[in-house]
């Protein structure tokens, strides 16, 4: 389990907490972009007390797709076979991945899904629910991916669909690094299954998503759009 944290000093605690009471085999990897609210240093307290509890520090603010793909190799190198995505906000529920764990048996990405039926999202403002339907619906339709949650960061990856993928190729941050890694899995003709989660709104720190976040995810998620129906092939239209 992958938990990319910038200043979530009030969440890592009993977000870890949970996970471990959730899924007591699971070795968790915390990183952390040197958070100045400490974060790191909590997580470092909690490993210090845990020996499935790892923490990956890195220099400074990169965002989530850099921290993911440090997170990934860590795990790849370490020979992990399944690798988890979870914000560190308590926005996705550790209660949730058993579920997500069985659907892997017959799948090599499983996506924690809240536009399917059955799942759901607690005190979300209406405005970030329309930006996140209407992310995923013009993904969906830009792109031709047959799931609904395409924008989630709740997943559930076979370790050789990772291993298989240009990590270094993936630049996009943000919203647009999880559309991104599941169009190259789609694209790769890996199977893709997707679950139901309840999302709640972070209760602690603030929020880092931004307009430039949302625009990124829109002019990359158009170019590939435009890439794949004009022929540009493969890698071209991923940078
Ligand atoms: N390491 C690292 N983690 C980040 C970075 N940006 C965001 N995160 C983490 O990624 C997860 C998701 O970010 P959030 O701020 O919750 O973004 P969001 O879920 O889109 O928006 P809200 O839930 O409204 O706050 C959280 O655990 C953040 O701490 C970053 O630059 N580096
Ligand atoms: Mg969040």
């Amino acid at each position: 389990m992958i938990i990319p944290t910038y200043n979530e000093a009030d969440n890592i605690t009993p977000l870890i907490r949970r996970l471990r009471l959730a899924v007591p085999a699971c070795d968790v990897l915390v990183a952390d972009d040197n958070s100045p609210d400490g974060t790191g240093k909590i997580a470092d307290e909690i490993a210090d007390g845990d020996a499935r509890v790892h923490v990956l520090h890195r220099a400074g603010k990169e965002g989530l797709g850099a921290a993911y793909v440090a997170g990934f190799r860590w795990g790849l190198e370490r020979g992990y076979d399944v690798l988890v995505e979870m914000d560190g906000d308590g926005s996705h529920r550790p209660e949730d991945l058993p579920r997500l764990l069985t659907a892997l048996r017959d799948a090599d990405l499983v996506l924690g899904s809240r536009w399917i039926p059955g799942g759901r999202i607690v005190n979300w403002p209406r405005y970030r629910e329309l930006i996140s339907r209407g992310g995923s619906a013009y993904s969906r339709l830009v792109l031709g991916m047959p799931v609904r949650d395409v924008t989630g960061g709740f997943r559930a990856f076979r370790g050789h669909v990772l291993a298989g993928m240009e990590l270094g190729d993936v630049v996009s941050q943000g919203y647009c690094f999880q559309v991104d890694l599941l169009h190259r899995t789609l694209e790769a003709g890996h199977r893709v299954a997707e679950v139901p989660i309840t999302f709640v709104e972070r209760e602690h720190g603030d929020s880092k998503m931004n307009r430039d976040i949302v625009v990124e995810a829109l002019w990359r998620v158009t170019a590939w759009g435009l890439a794949a129906r004009f022929g540009k092939s493969g890698r071209s239209r991923h940078t």
